[in-house]
């Protein structure tokens, strides 16, 4: 680890049903932590006071929460389309944005992912239940600490160089889910149901998203901490 600790900035939670609260979970902060990097809110402020925090930070994390707007991948809002926020959608593609276009590692998860895959051009599905037959449970009632289903990593991905080759057992609290891949982007990582549940930019030298909740599982699963770890050292490496 170095001793100047890279800076890396935590995309600010934001639910419309809660509109005056900007929040990050403290499992995010905790994972960034311990895996070396100093952790930072970015919440939603004006495009260029934003691109001169982000100018100022070594990595970004593209944090879990609530759905992205259909019409941002050309789809009509379906009802079962979950909650959304236009404040936290503008702020997720203003900084995936700006990470991408400078090769800042970038790591996304859940609905980070999904922000992730609808940058690279690709689309959604609005609720994986209501879209996908045959799914497997992604929505777990067991706690985020614990994995629900197993994910296949796809060899010779970013991410199979962090975790192995072998399967692994991930947490899994998503409705929605990657339908049409953004074009650029490679698969690394899928369910039994063929659902996308990772993958990553090959133009870019960090820039993975994955479905699941790695935050959760970082204490006792040595896979969900050899995420941050990589992640860290890319930003240390600016
Ligand atoms: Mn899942």
């Amino acid at each position: 680890m170095s001793s100047r600790r890279p800076l890396i900035g935590l995309v600010a939670q934001h639910n419309s049903s809660n509109p005056d609260q900007f929040f990050v979970k403290r499992a995010y902060v905790q994972a960034v932590s311990a895996a070396g990097g100093i952790p930072i809110m970015i919440p939603p402020q004006p495009p260029a006071q934003l691109e001169q925090l982000l100018s100022r930070l070594q990595g970004l994390v593209l944090t879990g929460g609530v759905d992205v707007h259909p019409e941002l991948y050309g789809e009509e809002l379906q009802p079962w389309c979950g909650e959304i926020s236009q404040v936290r959608d503008e702020l997720d593609f203003a900084a995936a944005a700006w990470a991408l276009q400078h090769d800042m590692p970038l790591l996304a998860i859940c609905r980070g992912i999904q922000v992730l895959n609808v940058a690279f051009g690709g689309s959604l599905y609005q609720d994986i239940p209501q879209e996908v037959a045959d799914a497997v449970r992604h929505w777990q009632s067991d706690p985020g600490s614990e994995g629900t289903h197993e994910v296949t990593v796809h060899q010779g991905t970013l991410l199979s160089s962090l975790v192995g080759r072998g399967p692994l057992r991930t947490n899994s609290f998503h409705h929605q889910g990657i339908k049409r891949l953004g074009s650029g982007l490679k698969i690394a990582a899928t369910t039994p149901d063929q659902l996308v549940e990772a993958v990553e930019s090959p133009e870019h030298r960090f820039v993975l998203g994955v479905q699941w909740h790695p935050e959760l599982m970082a204490e006792s699963c040595p896979a969900a901490r050899a995420l941050f770890e990589g992640f860290v050292r890319a930003a240390e490496g600016e």
